[in-house]
């Protein structure tokens, strides 16, 4: 299904986590539709546990300042693949743009289509996660989350929620749509963190 998979070479074996085998194709997951949007439809909603709730458009996304981002990308379904080029807004630089409240300890992420997922702001806020508009030099295709998805490389791969429309802040976690259908609330491959006890 997900085409030739291939044994990590020495100096890989350290990049790969624990029970992951690597593939050189980049295979699309999706749990249920693939919404269709343009760029110019996309509005990013900002809301919860903020001072003041905000909507980006595209245009606004573009504004921020953009980064590059290589990262490995792991599937909890066991596939790995090493040096996945993105482009986009790194989270902090979007996080600029919010005033969050006191109170806030983690984010739902809402996507186009009601798939969602949990992060704790600890997570969130890390200096590598991507809100991301580009892959490999050219725009993100629409089953790899296009226009605009986010990429959060040191959690499994259902935490890089496709297709975003809002960052929901929460004064406590509530979970996501595979979390409370039995995957780990963190969701951390090198502790192999698959599925809650
Ligand atoms: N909106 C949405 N985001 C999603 C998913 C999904 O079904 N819907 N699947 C997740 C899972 S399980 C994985 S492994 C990655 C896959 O990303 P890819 O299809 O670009 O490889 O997207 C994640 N983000
Ligand atoms: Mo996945």
């Amino acid at each position: 299904m997900f085409g030739r998979f291939f044994t990590p070479k020495n100096q890989d074996t350290e990049r790969v986590p624990p029970g992951q085998v690597l593939t050189e194709k980049f295979p699309v997951l999706t749990y249920g539709p693939t919404p269709s949007l343009r760029p110019e439809e996309v509005r990013l909603e900002i809301y919860g546990q903020v001072e003041e709730p905000k909507t980006l458009s595209w245009a606004d996304l573009q504004n921020l300042p953009q980064s590059h981002l290589t990262a490995d990308f792991h599937c909890v379904t066991r596939w790995s693949k090493l040096d996945v080029q993105w482009g986009g807004i790194r989270i902090p630089d979007l996080m600029q743009q919010v005033r969050l409240k006191p109170q806030a300890r983690a984010v739902l992420v809402h996507c186009y289509g009601g798939y969602t997922t949990n992060l704790t702001l600890d997570d969130f806020l890390r200096e590598q996660n991507l809100l991301a508009h580009t892959l490999f030099g050219q725009p993100l295709p629409r089953d790899h989350g296009g226009p605009l998805r986010l990429v959060v490389p040191h959690l499994y791969a259902w935490k890089s929620a496709k297709w975003v429309r809002g960052l929901q802040f929460l004064d406590r976690e509530e979970l996501g749509f595979w979390e409370v259908n039995g995957y780990h609330r963190r969701g951390d491959p090198w502790k192999e963190e698959r599925f809650s006890d």
